[in-house]
C-alpha cells in the first residue's frame, strides 16, 4: 500500500476499534488525535491542527502546560490517594488556595462537572431544610431552559432538551424551569411559588450555542434571590476559569454567587477535578458522613489544581482570553456573507451561527475546518462554538481567522 493508504488506514484502524469495541455516545468528527501541545494538536499522521474546542473548556491553560504537567509528575511520584479516610499534606493547602482565590469560607472538593453540579444541589436542598426551615422533602431549585449541567439522571430531569433527556425516566422532582436570560418570569416564580431554595444558572449558556444573557442579568437574577432568601448557584463549569475574559463570568457583573461551582480547566486538562465553593451557613450544612466521593480531593487532584489556578493567575489569561476574544469576535463579523447569521461570546468563549438550508452544513464545515488545520465542532446544529486555549497568541489567532474566513467564503 502507498504511503497515505497507510497513514490514513492508521486512522481508520482507531476509528474502527472505537466503533467496535466503544459505546456510541458520541459522533466524533473522523480525526484521530495523538498529541498535543499548547494551542496545537497533532493526529496520528502528524497532520498539525488548531485545536478551537480545548477539551470543551478543560483545556484553558493549554495542552501541557509545563508547570501542570511537572506537578502531575512530582505529585505522581509521591501520593496520588489517601481517601478522605485520612488526612493528607496536599488537600488543606488546595482548600487554603481556592477559597482565598474566589473569596468563599469553604470548598467541598469532587471530580467531574456533574458531581458537583449535584454537590451544589445537595447543599441548597440542606440549606433550605436546615437554615430557611423549608419542609423536609419539599425544596424545589429553579432551573433555565436550554441548560447544561451534566448527564446524571438528577441533573437531566431538569433539561429541556430530548436528547440528553428522553427514555432516562422517571426523573427526579423538585425542581422547576423557567425560560433563560427572562427576569420578569424568575421574580414571578419567587413571588408566587413556594419552598424555593435555589436558582441554578450558567452565566452564558455554552451547549445551547455560547447564548450571552442581557447585560445586568446576571446581577439582577442575584438581588432576585436575595430578595426572596433564595440561593443564586453560579455553574462556572465551562465560562469559569479566565474563559469569558475574567476569572469567572460573574465577575463582568461583580455577582458573588451564593454557590460557585467549578470544574474543567480547575486541572487544566489532565484528570477530572471540581469544586463547590461556598459560605459556612452553606457549606457546614453537610455534616460528616453525609457526602463524598473516593477521588474527591485526592493529593494528586489537589496539587495539579493549585498549579492550573496559579497559571491562570499568573500568565493573566483573563486578560488574553478578552483581547482575542475581541479580536476574534470584530475580525469575524468582519466576512460579510450569508452564511454567517451571527458571531457571539465573551472572552474565548464564542460561536458563529450558520445560516444554510442545509442542517448538516455546520458538521461540513467543521469537516472543512478540519481539512484546513483547525478543529472545532458545531453544538445544537448550526452553532459552531470556537473557544481555542486563553493562552493563544496574536498571531495564531490572525493564522486561525485567515482559515476560518476561507473556509466560510469557500462554502
Ligand atoms: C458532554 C459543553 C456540554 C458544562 C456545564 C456542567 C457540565 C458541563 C456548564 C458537566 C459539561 C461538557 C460535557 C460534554 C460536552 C460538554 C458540553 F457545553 F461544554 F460543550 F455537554 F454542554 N456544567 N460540559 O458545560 O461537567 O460532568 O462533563 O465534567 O457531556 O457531551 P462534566
Amino acid at each position: 500500500m502507498s504511503e497515505v493508504s497507510v497513514l490514513a488506514d492508521t486512522a481508520n484502524y482507531y476509528i474502527q476499534l472505537e466503533e467496535q469495541y466503544g459505546a456510541h455516545n458520541y459522533h466524533p468528527l473522523p480525526v484521530v488525535l495523538e498529541r498535543g501541545e499548547g494551542v496545537f494538536v497533532w493526529d496520528v499522521e502528524g497532520k498539525k491542527y488548531f485545536d478551537y474546542l480545548s477539551g470543551y473548556s478543560a483545556l484553558n491553560q493549554g495542552h501541557l502546560h509545563p508547570r501542570i504537567i511537572k506537578a502531575l509528575i512530582d505529585q505522581s511520584q509521591k501520593l496520588t490517594l489517601t481517601s478522605r479516610a485520612f488526612y493528607n499534606n496536599q488537600l488543606g493547602e488546595f482548600e487554603k488556595y481556592i477559597t482565598s482565590l474566589f473569596g468563599f469560607d469553604k470548598v467541598l472538593p469532587m471530580n467531574t462537572g456533574a458531581e458537583a453540579v449535584e454537590t451544589a444541589l445537595k447543599l441548597a436542598r440542606k440549606w433550605a431544610y436546615k437554615v430557611k426551615n423549608i419542609d423536609t422533602n419539599e425544596a424545589r431549585i429553579i432551573t433555565a431552559g436550554n441548560n447544561f449541567h451534566g448527564r446524571t439522571i438528577s441533573i437531566i430531569s431538569f433539561s429541556t432538551d430530548a436528547d440528553s433527556k428522553k427514555e432516562f425516566g422517571p426523573y427526579t422532582p423538585g425542581f422547576i424551569s423557567i425560560p433563560y436570560n427572562d427576569l420578569n418570569t424568575l421574580e414571578e416564580f419567587l413571588q408566587q411559588e413556594k419552598n424555593i431554595a435555589a436558582f441554578l444558572v450558567e452565566p452564558i449558556q455554552g451547549e445551547a450555542g455560547v447564548v450571552v444573557p442581557e447585560e445586568g442579568y446576571l446581577s439582577k437574577a442575584k438581588s432576585l434571590c436575595e430578595k426572596y432568601n433564595v440561593l443564586f448557584i453560579a455553574d462556572e463549569i465551562q465560562t469559569g476559569l479566565a474563559r469569558t475574559g475574567k476569572m469567572l463570568a460573574c465577575d463582568h457583573e461583580n455577582v458573588k454567587p451564593d454557590i460557585l461551582i467549578l470544574g474543567k480547566a480547575l486541572s487544566g486538562g489532565t484528570l477530572p477535578v471540581s469544586a463547590v465553593l461556598a459560605d459556612d451557613e452553606i457549606m457546614l450544612t453537610i455534616l460528616p458522613g453525609e457526602h463524598g466521593s473516593t477521588y474527591g480531593g485526592n493529593p494528586l487532584a489537589c496539587a495539579v489544581a493549585v498549579e492550573s489556578l496559579k497559571v491562570l493567575v499568573e500568565e493573566n489569561m483573563a486578560d488574553n482570553a478578552e483581547k482575542m476574544g475581541s479580536l476574534f469576535r470584530s475580525e469575524i463579523a468582519k466576512i460579510n456573507i450569508p452564511l454567517i447569521k451571527e458571531v457571539r461570546g465573551k472572552g474565548l468563549l464564542n460561536a458563529i451561527v450558520v445560516n444554510h438550508p442545509d442542517e448538516n452544513a455546520a458538521w461540513n464545515i467543521c469537516l472543512q475546518l478540519r481539512d484546513a488545520g483547525l478543529l472545532a465542532k458545531p453544538t445544537h446544529g448550526d452553532k459552531i462554538r470556537f473557544a481555542p486555549p486563553l493562552i493563544i497568541n496574536e498571531q495564531q489567532m490572525l493564522e486561525s481567522i485567515s482559515i476560518i474566513k476561507t473556509v466560510f467564503e469557500r462554502f
